[in-house]
């Protein structure tokens, strides 16, 4: 079985409104962070190879809550869509209950092994993009950036963005990887494979 095997026909778990919802706490967790349609919910549908696994959407603010999947015959192992950071169109409560959900999830959860911190890589390292880096530097939670929609950009300014991303990220002692990805090219997934299993520990 190769890497990219492993997510394939992953199961969706549930759909959580808060941390005290969430199904017990025990094995292994990556969460999909970032802000909102930098393309968190297509990373995980390009991953398990089933477009109608976690909801995408076109407008940004999809995502309103926590989403369990686990692998196919690990029960144990699973990805989590978050919600996304820094919708403005939503009302400021909303958007505070979401930060709060997320927070929550982060601070709280045992069985969180990573973080994949998704970017939109045309608009790499905003505000939350750096609290999620410096939350993982904190509690020393390994991380992996997916620069994600690469297909939208050149050759030259995808090599270009990833160098601004890997300077920021340089002396970080904590364990981490930076990729390139398209999740419409499908570009980068056998990277994002082998790492996601260094993660659960598979
Ligand atoms: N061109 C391109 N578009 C992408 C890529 N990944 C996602 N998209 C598009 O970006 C939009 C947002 O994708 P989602 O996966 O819903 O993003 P999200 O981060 O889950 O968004 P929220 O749930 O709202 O926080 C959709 O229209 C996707 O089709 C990519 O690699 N390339
Ligand atoms: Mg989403």
């Amino acid at each position: 079985m190769t890497a990219i095997d492993t997510f394939f026909n992953a199961r969706f778990i549930g759909s959580f409104q808060s941390h005290e919802e969430l199904p017990a706490d025990s094995g292994d967790e990556i969460a999909f962070c970032g802000r909102s349609n930098s393309g968190k919910s297509s990373v995980i549908n390009a991953l398990t190879k089933n477009k109608k696994l976690a909801k995408t959407s076109k407008t940004p603010g999809r995502t309103q809550s926590i989403n369990l999947f686990c692998l196919k015959d690990e029960e144990e192992k699973r990805l989590i869509d978050l919600p996304g950071y820094g919708y403005a169109k939503v009302s400021k409560s909303k958007r505070k209950e979401w930060g709060l959900i997320i927070d929550e999830y982060l601070n709280l959860r045992e069985s969180l092994r990573g973080l994949i911190i998704i970017m939109d890589i045309r608009h790499p390292l905003k505000d939350s993009d750096q609290m999620l880096i410096s939350w993982c530097q904190k509690t020393q939670t390994p991380f992996l950036i997916l620069l994600n929609k690469s297909d939208k950009l050149s050759k030259n300014q995808t090599r270009s963005e990833l160098m601004k991303v890997k300077k920021r990220v340089d002396g970080t002692s904590v364990y981490h990887e930076i990729l390139t990805f398209s999740s419409k090219d499908l570009v980068g997934l056998n990277d994002l494979s082998k790492c996601l299993e260094k993660f659960l520990l598979i």
